[in-house]
């Protein structure tokens, strides 16, 4: 057992050969899972590019929101406080929105991308709005955004559609000016918003449909750097068939769930090691994302 395997729960069933990540290697290269694995992403996958997670103490987003002086540090992205006081989310969305600040995917990113060049992958389902899943290649219709994107914008009075390229531009000015958020305001009538989903918003359809259609096909779940805390989507290992092997990698253990595998540590390390015993090395080099 390599010491990366920190902790493996594993059922009498389970196909694995060796409970590591060479007998998972060896799994996925045997077994006809074919385009049946599915992965969730939340925001570990995309700290080593820089961008923070939510919870994680210290770091997290969440411990570093005092300049805004806010009630919670969820408040940030609740649709009342936006609606008393925007000015804290149009300067975090200048961070965050993709392409803005050159942040770049990861090797977990490009290894999602990889398993789905290998006809592997029937969904990755992302918490995340970096949008680094896309640029790492990984086409549209295999990703599932659960809590939205920047690409589309919504004026949240009226419910019209705004071009998201407008309202890029004015969170980057800022609020003063003929281009500044003020001035989308007055001229859409409301509060321009990307149409990333905020506490107590719907999730998107198709969220629901591919959680419907995806899951009962699933024979291989693979869990990477999320907290689960977030429902419904920290609900969605729940839906996997008591005969999907259910992997976890992330930093810390995740409490609400029994995985079969628990991989404990730096996601990009794990994945390195998982695509070397694949020997899909030279594939992950050719995506620029292994050395
Ligand atoms: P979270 O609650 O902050 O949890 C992140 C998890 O990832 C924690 O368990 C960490 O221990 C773990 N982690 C952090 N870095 C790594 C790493 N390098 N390798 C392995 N594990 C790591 O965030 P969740 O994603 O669970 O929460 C869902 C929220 C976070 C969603 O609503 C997102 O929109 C939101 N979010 C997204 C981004 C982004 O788009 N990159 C950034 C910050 C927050």
């Amino acid at each position: 057992m390599g010491p990366s395997l920190a902790r493996v729960l594993a059922q009498d069933f389970l196909p694995l050969k060796s409970r590591c990540v060479k007998g998972l290697a060896e799994w996925i290269l045997s077994s006809p899972c074919r385009r049946n694995i599915v992965v969730l992403t939340g925001a570990g996958a995309s700290t080593s590019a820089g961008i923070p997670d939510f919870r994680s103490p210290g770091t997290g987003l969440y411990d570093n929101l005092q300049k805004y002086d806010l009630p919670t540090p969820q408040s940030i992205f609740s649709l009342d406080y936006f609606r008393k006081a925007p000015e804290a989310f149009y300067e975090l969305a200048r961070d965050l929105w993709p392409g803005l600040q050159g942040y770049k995917p990861t090797l977990t990113h490009r290894f999602i991308s990889l398993l789905d060049k290998k006809g592997r992958l029937l969904r990755c389902f992302t918490q995340n709005i970096d949008g680094l899943e896309r640029l790492a290649g990984l086409p549209s219709e295999r990703l599932v955004a659960a809590h939205g994107s920047f690409d589309t914008a919504t004026c949240i009075r009226t419910g019209r559609r705004v071009p998201a390229e407008e309202l890029r531009q004015a969170v980057l000015v800022g609020k003063e000016g003929p281009q500044g958020w003020q001035a989308l305001r007055e001229k859409y009538g409301g509060l321009v918003k990307p149409d990333i989903v905020f506490f107590g918003e719907d999730l998107p359809a198709a969220f629901f449909t591919h959680r419907r259609q995806d899951f009962s096909k699933c024979q291989l779940l693979v869990v990477i750097g999320t907290s689960l805390s977030v429902y419904p989507f920290a609900s969605l290992p729940h839906e996997a068939p008591g005969s999907c092997l259910k992997v976890l990698i992330n930093r810390e253990d995740v409490l609400d769930f029994s995985f079969d595998v628990s991989l404990l540590g730096d996601c990009d390390e794990h994945v390195q090691e998982l695509v070397s015993h694949l020997g899909w090395q030279e594939e992950m080099s050719e995506l620029g994302g292994a050395d």
